[in-house]
């Protein structure tokens, strides 16, 4: 007889192998996995469970031999709004500080492979931030870029304050991170934050491309080139030289390494087999 605590557990169990996301549209297109931040009415307010589903899914791409490259991108109007304000304004020092709030956003930044922001409309605040965790931001003609926390009283606090200096210089993150206002794409583009402007209705598209041109090279590769450039960020000069050396080396050891140098010797294209 089939018991009913059984068809419980058997009805839990096929729930979660079936996971579905509430707040994220996922595709693939051949090695480029497309994750689409879908939560239009509250302008992709990233609340805890948006975040969760990000993750989730990044942590599926670096897993998945057949994803090489990844495309992060949100809707039509706005990217992200920022954190979600009305789930955050009830929260406490005591519970941020016990629960360590918001840790899960930071593995956004530990993404292995390649990750690219196709951003269309507003990136505001914990909206910027992710773009800016991600490794190539590619901007809509009409996006706009900011930190508004300052208006509301707190500032930054997944990164802004530190990537965003990096990416354009003091002076430029002091004004938007102390003042709250936007900026273009047109200024994101001149002040080193995006790597290119679009027209919004090609964002998504020219990001896959981009994505599928990464995707083509090799996967290790192209995984040991993103830590290396990411270690002139967190380190002396001389360490990261030494770093970028170690894993050049180390690059011989891979089949993809004899196959690219003997398809140019042999003038014709590279056959890779990500590994
Ligand atoms: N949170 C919650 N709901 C939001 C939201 C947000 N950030 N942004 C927009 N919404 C909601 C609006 O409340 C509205 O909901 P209803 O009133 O219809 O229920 C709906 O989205 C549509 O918004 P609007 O009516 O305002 O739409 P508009 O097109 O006129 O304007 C806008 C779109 C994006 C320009 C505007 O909504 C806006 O300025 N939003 C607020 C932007 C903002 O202040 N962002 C910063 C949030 S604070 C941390 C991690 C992250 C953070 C901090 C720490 N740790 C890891 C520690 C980040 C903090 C933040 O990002």
């Amino acid at each position: 007889m089939f018991s009913l605590s059984r068809f419980i557990k058997a009805k839990s169990a096929w729930r979660n192998f079936n996971t579905k996301y509430q707040f994220i549209d996922v595709k693939k297109e051949e090695k480029v996995s497309i994750i689409t931040m879908n939560r239009p009415k509250a302008s992709n307010a990233l609340c805890d469970r948006l975040i969760h589903e990000i993750v989730t899914q990044l942590k599926k791409c670096d897993r998945n031999p057949e994803t090489n490259a990844i495309v992060l991108t949100g809707l039509h109007k706005v990217f992200a709004a920022g954190a979600d304000v009305k789930e955050m304004e009830p929260r406490t020092f005591q519970g941020n500080f016990s629960t360590n709030f918001s840790s899960e956003w930071d593995e956004i930044a530990k993404t292995r492979k390649p990750l690219i922001a196709a951003v269309n409309g507003f990136a505001l605040g914990g909206g910027c931030e992710i773009a800016m965790m991600c490794d190539i931001i590619i901007a809509g003609e009409n996006s706009k870029f900011g930190h508004p926390e300052i208006k509301l009283g707190t500032f930054s606090g997944a990164g802004g304050t530190q990537r965003l200096t990096r990416a354009v210089g003091k002076a430029k993150a002091m004004e938007m991170l102390l003042t709250g206002e936007l900026i273009s794409a047109r200024e994101a583009w001149q002040s080193g934050l995006v790597s290119r402007i679009v027209p919004d209705h090609d964002v998504v598209d020219i990001a896959i491309k981009i994505a599928a041109k990464i995707a083509a090279n090799s996967q290790p590769m192209a995984m040991m080139a993103k830590e290396c450039i990411n270690q002139a960020y967190e380190s002396t000069l001389q360490e990261g030289l030494e770093f970028e050396r170690r894993m050049f080396q180390s690059t011989f050891a891979f089949y993809d390494r004899e196959e690219g140098m003997k398809s140019f010797i042999n003038k014709r294209d590279p056959e890779f087999k990500d590994a």
